[in-house]
């Protein structure tokens, strides 16, 4: 780990690279937060990965006070968010406006939705011990274990966890990919595979990743675009687990996540959905997803390229909005790209 003021190179876009001025470097360089983190620990992911697009974690929910110097800058930038603003929650699926947008399933071939959650009162993932991990993997699993219903379902360790199953879980784009470059740098893989998981219900319609970037990755997803019924099983389990394990949440912030992107309602709201005459002008395409505070992922998870004219379309915008309005970004958003993909 560096002790000096790194030194990106000239073609670096990270928000890390832009807002880590000798000013910022110098004032936080020598602060630790309650659980040791350090500024090195937080930044070491955008040095060791130059085509970061933000190149920062928090190791603790103090880690963006201690290192607001940094992290204010980088959450505006992101957000559009400042810090005399605060966050608003609503999961309330009334307030949803989204009939199926393609109810002939042309163009949707998914949809999901995921929130991030961490445990309250403790480290999050790059600054947790080992001993803390294994600690909640046990309870949140208990607690998994016992739900009833349409979301009872069993819990899988990545440990022991056999490479043909764990493949076809990453391909069906239920598991999460291991050796991300960027979690290694942020200290999030160490003692891998130890204390990871995933539970789900028979239909793999409800998923919890536990101990992946954010200590709980809440998921509700399934084939087709009923984006309101994907988004109300969601709002159920966030519930039924919320009754049991206590969740890390700032008035200013909103729910605490380890990467300053998914702060506020750590939603990511997005389908897969097929474009393959929009996309041949990424321009045209662009300019909606702009508008709409939509990004363009691959269809294997972040950094992945798309197949097939397939894209994942998803909220941008996650802090300083609600829940409702995450998804109705995305909803909206769709609604115009296949109006777009239909005329041409
Ligand atoms: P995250 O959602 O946590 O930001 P990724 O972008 O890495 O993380 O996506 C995680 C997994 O979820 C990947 O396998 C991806 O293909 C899958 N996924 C994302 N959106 C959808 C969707 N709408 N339908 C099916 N799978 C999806
Ligand atoms: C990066 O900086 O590119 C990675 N650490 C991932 C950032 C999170 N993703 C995002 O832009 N939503």
């Amino acid at each position: 780990m560096s002790d000096k003021f790194p030194i990106f190179p000239k073609e670096c876009k990270s928000m890390l690279c832009k807002h880590l001025t000798q000013e910022v470097y110098q004032g936080l360089k020598d602060k630790k937060t309650v659980s040791g983190f350090t500024l090195a620990n937080a930044i070491q992911s955008g040095i060791d990965n130059v085509d970061s697009g933000i190149g920062v974690y928090a190791g603790d929910t103090e880690s963006y006070e201690i290192f607001a110097g940094l992290f204010d800058p980088i959450i505006e930038d992101y957000h559009g968010f400042k810090t005399t603003d605060s966050h608003q929650s609503n999961l309330n699926p009334d307030d949803l406006k989204a009939p199926n947008p393609d109810p002939e399933n042309e163009y949707i071939v998914s949809t999901r939705i995921r929130v991030g959650r961490n445990v309250a009162n403790l480290p999050l993932g790059p600054a947790i011990t080992r001993e803390q991990r294994k600690q909640i993997e046990a309870d949140v699993s208990g607690s998994l274990s016992a739900l009833t219903g349409s979301l009872a379902g069993k819990y899988f360790p990545i440990e022991g966890m056999s490479a043909e199953i764990s493949k076809q879980l990453i391909e069906d784009h239920f598991l999460f990919k291991a050796g991300d470059r960027f979690l290694q740098s942020a200290g999030l893989n160490r003692d891998w595979p130890e204390g990871r998981g995933i539970y789900h219900n028979d239909e793999k319609t409800f998923l919890v990743w536990i101990n992946e970037e954010d200590q709980l990755r809440i998921i509700s997803m399934q084939m087709g675009g009923d984006i309101a019924e994907v988004f109300t099983r969601l709002v159920t389990a966030i519930g039924e687990i919320e009754k049991k394990v206590p969740f890390s949440y700032s008035k200013h912030l909103g729910y605490i996540t380890s990467c300053p992107t998914n702060l506020g309602t750590a939603m990511r709201a997005s389908v897969h959905i097929a474009l393959p005459k929009l996309s041949a002008d990424m321009q045209a395409f662009q300019a909606i997803t702009d508008k709409h505070h939509l990004q363009i992922r691959g269809i294997h998870g972040e950094h992945s390229e798309s197949e097939g004219g397939v894209y994942d379309i998803s909220n941008m915008r996650r802090l300083g909005v609600t829940e409702v309005q995450c998804v109705q970004d995305m909803y909206d958003g769709v609604v115009e790209l296949i109006a777009c993909e239909k005329s041409l």
